[in-house]
């Protein structure tokens, strides 16, 4: 079995961060949210693993390197655009050549693993398998239509849904699939779709199997979606502060992770959070639910159920911030005037004095 990880994409709805970063490297509790999925592939035993990558190649490269931190080897392949998920499986054949393997969307995180999945795989002897979950808006997903254990056909956000049945972003394909992405047409918005090749399977007489889960997933689309995933990790971390902290007159409630070389001064810092290496945090207020990237300043500010990436600098900021994602280097200082709270959607180098 092998691991095919999308990492490529456009990540439009993830701007202004993607401008300037791959969306899979956001962080999500201080590590890139596709660490996460490459812990869920080779939890189930994968040592083989694709990452389709597109312009964000180098950075993506830069980050997970040739696989040995995970034991595995790790094959980039190129996209030559980012022109749908069943393209993206196309470009992948020569890497799979004639074996299964387990496709998962590089900005999806699943809680919970996949091993059973990959388990009934092999059981069923299915040609493909396909991860389900029941969400309460089925019209906001993929949805998949179900008659006696098998999947009979797959809508994109349905004005009436078949069933509450939303396709989560981990299929399991045999190589049938590659006859399917060859016969398949652009849809209307020129992308070849994955819900289109699974439904050529379907008609064409494969046997598609679902398999549904009720493990908490996240697909990281959206800011809100990373804000969430942010909170779901942290709800699991437990405390280390094993790296040490330099500790003037600071508290430290509930479970907190603190990374080497940080300095809390007057502070209190409410668990769960994560504050990254080499922060430095002076008569402020971080967390709940908060991960603080590395070199992060923070002075004479409260902030809360935030996301703060690396290097910025937050003075004396007038408002508490909650909701927020910021990205690396940002300078958030205080103006003259004076708000409430606000919420941040922010790229990196912003500069934002109110
Ligand atoms: P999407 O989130 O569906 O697409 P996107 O990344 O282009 O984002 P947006 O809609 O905000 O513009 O993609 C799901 C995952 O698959 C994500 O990790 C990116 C990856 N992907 C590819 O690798 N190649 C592709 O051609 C597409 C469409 C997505």
């Amino acid at each position: 079995l092998k691991g095919l990880i999308l990492s490529g994409g456009k990540g439009t709805r993830l701007r202004p961060l993607t401008h300037t970063r791959a969306k899979q490297l956001l962080p999500v509790a201080n590590r890139p949210i596709l660490f996460y999925g490459i812990e869920t592939l080779v939890d189930t035993g994968i040592k083989d693993l694709g990452i389709i990558v597109g312009d964000t190649r180098d950075e993506v490269r830069a980050a997970v390197g040739d696989g040995a931190a995970w034991g595995i080897k790790v094959t980039y392949i190129e996209q030559s655009a980012p022109l749908g998920l069943a393209h993206a499986v196309k470009t992948a054949q020569d890497f799979i050549g004639q074996d299964p393997f387990v496709m998962y969307l590089g900005d999806n995180l699943i809680w919970g693993g996949l091993r059973r999945f990959v388990q009934e795989f092999y059981e069923t002897k299915a040609n493909s398998l396909i991860l389900l979950s029941p969400v309460e808006e089925p019209q906001n997903f993929g949805v998949a239509q179900l008659e006696k254990g098998k999947i009979v056909k797959l809508v994109e956000k349905p004005k009436d849904p078949p069933s509450n049945l939303a396709l989560v972003g981990v299929y399991i394909f045999d190589h049938n699939i590659f006859k399917a992405v060859d016969r398949i047409k652009p849809s209307w918005r020129n992308e070849l779709e994955i819900t289109d090749a699974i439904q050529w399977l379907i008609t064409n007489g494969y046997n598609v199997k679902p398999y549904s889960v009720t493990n908490w997933w996240k697909d990281t689309g959206k800011a809100e979606d990373i804000l969430e995933a942010n909170r779901m990790v942290l709800d699991e971390i437990k405390t280390d502060m094993s790296a040490g902290i330099h500790n003037h007159n600071s508290q430290l409630v509930g479970r907190v992770v603190v990374e080497e070389g940080v300095e809390l001064t007057n502070s209190i810092i409410r668990g769960p959070a994560i504050i990254g290496a080499g922060s430095v945090i002076v008569n402020s207020c971080v967390g709940p639910y908060t991960s603080i990237s590395r070199g992060v300043t923070i002075v004479n500010t409260e902030i809360e159920y935030s996301v703060i990436m690396e290097d910025c600098r937050i003075i004396d900021f007038p408002s508490r911030i909650r909701n927020s994602l910021v990205g690396g280097n940002t300078t958030l200082c205080r103006s003259t005037s004076r708000c409430k709270d606000i919420n941040l959607v922010l790229g990196d180098n912003s500069q934002l004095f109110i």
